[in-house]
């Protein structure tokens, strides 16, 4: 058993305890394999501090530290947790690479353009170009969810058994929750609904929305 870890989270998240900030993730994967973890919350301010900075070089969270170890990305800190515990990497070596190429796909090919959906909504949506370009965007989110959607086909998962890469994606793509561009993809509503059923899940999420409700919600 690791040593206990700490993550950082947000003091005041700005998606109200929905369980998109990135530490979700990383509660998750936790939370998957068994491991007790402590939360260190930061504030705005505080991100951009030193002793924060020292920790994460952009000044933001999640980071995760575990005695001598200090990691930053969510990406890498959950590929850290699956390589450190069982249960979220397949045993098998070619299909545990595979499940870690879907890590790799879900940040590096589906996120990117989900990313710049959200962000041109939140900080595009009363610039004048705004209409012309949102159905742009959500084109190039549709292509990505179309193909995901396609290769999932109707198994449970993207490759075998329950992994990261799932964990990942999945995160990805509740960030679209509320835009209607999930609804035409049934199977990826149904990939959701079976992650986020998922007793880990359900815990991670319960723990984010808490801090949330304490910080005056
Ligand atoms: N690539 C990094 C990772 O995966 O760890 C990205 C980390 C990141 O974007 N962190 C954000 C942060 O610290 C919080 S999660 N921002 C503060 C700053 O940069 O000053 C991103 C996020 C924030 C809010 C919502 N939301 O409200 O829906 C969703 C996602």
């Amino acid at each position: 058993m690791t040593r206990v870890p700490t993550i950082t989270a947000f003091e005041t998240s700005p998606d109200r305890g929905r369980g998109l900030a990135r530490d979700m993730p990383v509660r998750w994967a936790l939370e998957e394999v068994g491991q007790p973890y402590e939360v260190r919350l930061v504030s705005f301010a505080a991100m951009k501090q030193a002793a924060h900075m020292a920790l994460h070089p952009f000044g933001q969270i999640p980071t995760y530290e575990e005695g001598s170890l200090t990691l930053f990305e969510s990406g890498a800190i959950v590929l850290h947790v699956a390589q450190t515990h069982a249960g979220l990497l397949p045993a098998e070596a070619a299909a545990r690479t595979r499940a870690v190429g879907w890590m790799f796909a879900a940040l590096n090919t589906v996120e990117p353009p989900i990313v710049e959906r959200s962000m041109a909504a939140v900080f595009e949506r009363n610039k004048p170009w705004y209409a012309e370009r949102l159905p742009m965007l959500d084109g190039r989110v549709r292509e990505r969810l179309g193909q995901l959607s396609d290769r999932l086909g109707e198994a449970d998962w993207l490759d075998g058994d329950f992994s990261a890469g799932d964990l990942m994606m999945v995160g990805v793509l509740r960030r679209m929750e509320g835009t209607g561009l999930l609804e035409p993809y049934p199977r990826l509503l149904a990939y959701i609904a079976r992650a986020v059923a998922r007793p880990a899940y359900r815990r991670a999420f319960a723990a984010q929305l808490a801090v949330f409700e304490a910080s005056g919600g």
